[in-house]
């Protein structure tokens, strides 16, 4: 504890005691550290590093509403920041300034009332901070929301069932089932995918934080959202709603692929599934039993709808809306015991 040079000059009482100023420099030196903590905390989310810390990473935008989102949160974490900086300093100012001291001589400080400056001050400043961050925000949810739809863009209708997802491509005549594959898309040239969100039970949410905000997805009332993702990869997300009992295991995966690898997807997809000599035991089976009322298989008699296309089962990674990898175990595991296969 360093003393301050005029220790001799203070009340005796106060003598070797650390001294406002010495308090004053500690607190300086230790907001310093919190401010530097939160300067580096700042950077490292500004500049994405690359690859993302996680996935699900809110912070490495790769498509324009995501941006959009991103960067009103940065705003409103630098307004937030910066009224903490200046609460906290006053409050730590107050703190020490005010603690207890032997000196005090037990009187009550001066008490003030009804400053007229002082409550317009904290009034109407905090108001217009919520005005600007309340202006902010709808100017981004507008910018968002009333985007024109390129005549180029691709349709995909998502419908949220309990736990798992259903894509139709309405123009491309392509029905699939929780891995959704979209077009990459140049800023030169932008071809967009909108989403229009229906579901056939209860909430659920559509979010991949990636790529865009998130969106409910609400029996009887549509809802739509779009994203122009710039780079081509898997982006993860996962239903923000709950939704039931696996609602957990009830996971996205958005797979954005280059112009030439999303047409030749969509060409594979939109075909009927192969029938031959080696899988006609297996089919005989599942035309057999209960799973054709829920399961559609095209180019056979299956035409279920009540549970994902399994046409092209084959060509997806995972099962079970992305809680197991698409494996001949995993899926004589699901089939035997689909409640509680893993
Ligand atoms: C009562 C309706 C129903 C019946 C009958 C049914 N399924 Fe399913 N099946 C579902 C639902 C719903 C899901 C999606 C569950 C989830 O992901 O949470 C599913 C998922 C699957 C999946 C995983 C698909 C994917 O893309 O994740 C396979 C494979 C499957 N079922 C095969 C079968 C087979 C084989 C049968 C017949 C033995 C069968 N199902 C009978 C409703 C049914
Ligand atoms: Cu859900």
């Amino acid at each position: 504890m360093t003393r301050s040079s005029d220790d001799n000059s203070r009340p005796e009482l106060l003598r070797g005691r650390p001294s406002f100023l010495d308090a004053s420099r500690q607190m300086y030196v230790h907001v310093t550290q919190v401010l530097v903590l939160f300067c580096a905390a700042v950077t490292a989310f500004a500049e994405p590093a690359h690859p993302p810390l996680s996935p699900t990473n809110i912070f490495a935008p790769v498509s324009t509403p995501a941006q959009s989102i991103f960067d009103l949160s940065r705003f409103v974490l630098m307004v937030t920041a910066a009224i903490f900086i200046v609460v906290f300093s006053l409050l730590a100012y107050a703190v020490v300034k005010f603690r207890k001291s032997t000196a005090d001589d037990g009187r009550e400080p001066a008490q003030v009332y009804g400053s007229t400056q002082l409550e317009l001050a904290w009034t109407v400043i905090p108001v217009l901070i919520v005005v600007v961050l309340f202006l902010a925000t709808a100017r981004v949810i507008a910018g968002i929301q009333n985007a024109a739809q390129p005549s180029n863009a691709v349709e995909v209708t998502v419908i949220g069932h309990q736990f798992w997802w259903e894509y139709r491509y309405p123009s491309l005549k392509v029905v699939t089932a929780n891995e959704l594959h979209i077009p990459v898309s140049d800023l030169a040239h932008p071809t967009p995918t909108f989403l229009t969100l229906l579901s056939s039970d209860t909430d659920h949410s559509f979010w991949v934080p990636r790529l865009g905000g998130k969106t409910d997805l609400i029996p009887n009332h549509p809802n739509s959202m779009w994203m122009d993702p710039r780079d081509t990869g898997l982006y993860l997300g996962q239903c923000a709603q709950y939704c039931g009992t696996q609602h957990a295991k009830m996971l996205l995966r958005v797979y954005v692929d280059s112009r030439e690898d999303f047409d030749r997807w969509i060409q594979e997809q939109s075909r009927p599934a192969q029938v031959g000599n080696i899988i006609s035991e297996g089919q005989k089976i599942f035309e057999r039993t209960a799973c054709i009322n829920c399961h559609a298989v095209a180019g056979t008699v299956a035409d279920g709808r009540f549970g994902p296309d399994l046409t092209h089962l084959m060509s997806r990674d995972t099962i079970a809306s992305g809680a197991a990898p698409n494996t001949p175990e995993n899926l004589r595991r699901w089939i035997q015991d689909p409640s509680s296969p893993w």
